[in-house]
């Protein structure tokens, strides 16, 4: 099992529903390394939770063509580590690694408490869960990641010089993080290093390429339909 995940001739498809939901920086990892994938979606998720590992998705499915074995690996994170480490965008040492860790998981735990607090709430709390999300955790956030990327210099990466699966997830979480809340938090003015992480993510090519790409639009217009973001 270790020598196909060795290998980078192998042939990847992540299978998640047809919006970004939570896998949008995982499908980015895909669109700008030179890995072999397809994106697929579940026909009929009923009938298929059941043969996933843990019923949920996304779940990654890697095969080497020399043998025909496949890999199956689920859970966000893991799966998205996994791919930094692949590709080269967990830093430099174990620390640095560490630490594109820490703050990846940061991100990714303002996102998910968004879902948590607010998108699951009964709709009659919606508006409660709403105010306490973008009174108390999200300015939380704001405050921890513009204080560190300006102590770092607002150099537009977190750690190091690279670019680092920290740095693609605040990218790609802000575009949700602006839309729940506006300017009111996050802007050129009240957040520079931020912004400056977010603006080094947007003009690598590839990445630039893929968000431009009809493929990702098709997945932000179910995502705008389904989340109003
Ligand atoms: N712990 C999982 C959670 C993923 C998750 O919440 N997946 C949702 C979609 S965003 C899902 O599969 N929902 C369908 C279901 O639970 O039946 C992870 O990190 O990958």
């Amino acid at each position: 099992m270790s020598q196909i995940a060795r290998s980078k001739d192998n042939k990847y498809e992540l299978l998640y529903f047809p919006f970004h939901g939570v896998v949008t920086a995982l499908r980015a990892m895909f669109a700008i390394s030179d890995a072999n994938y397809t994106f697929t979606h579940p026909i009929d998720w009923a009938k298929e939770k059941p043969t996933t590992p843990f019923g949920s998705l996304p779940v990654m499915y890697e095969t080497d063509p020399a043998t025909g074995h496949t890999l199956e690996l689920a859970e966000l994170s893991a799966i998205e580590s996994y791919m930094g480490d692949k590709y080269g965008w967990m830093g430099d040492n174990l620390w640095e690694r560490a630490q594109i860790q820490m703050y990846h998981s940061l991100t990714q735990a303002v996102f998910d408490k968004w879902v948590t607090t607010v998108v699951r709430a009964p709709k009659e709390n919606q508006e409660q869960m709403t105010e306490i999300y973008t009174e108390k955790i999200l300015p939380e956030w704001v405050e921890t990641h513009e204080r560190v990327l300006q102590a770092k210099g607002c150099d537009g990466h977190y750690v190091g010089d690279k670019f680092s699966i920290a740095d693609l997830k605040t990218a790609t979480t802000l575009d949700n993080l602006i839309s729940i809340s506006g300017d009111r938090f996050l802007s050129r003015e009240k957040t520079p290093a931020i912004f400056a992480v977010y603006d080094t993510v947007e003009k690598m090519p590839k990445y630039a390429a893929w968000k431009a790409s009809a493929e990702w639009k098709a997945y932000d217009d179910v995502n705008k339909k389904l989340f109003g973001f």
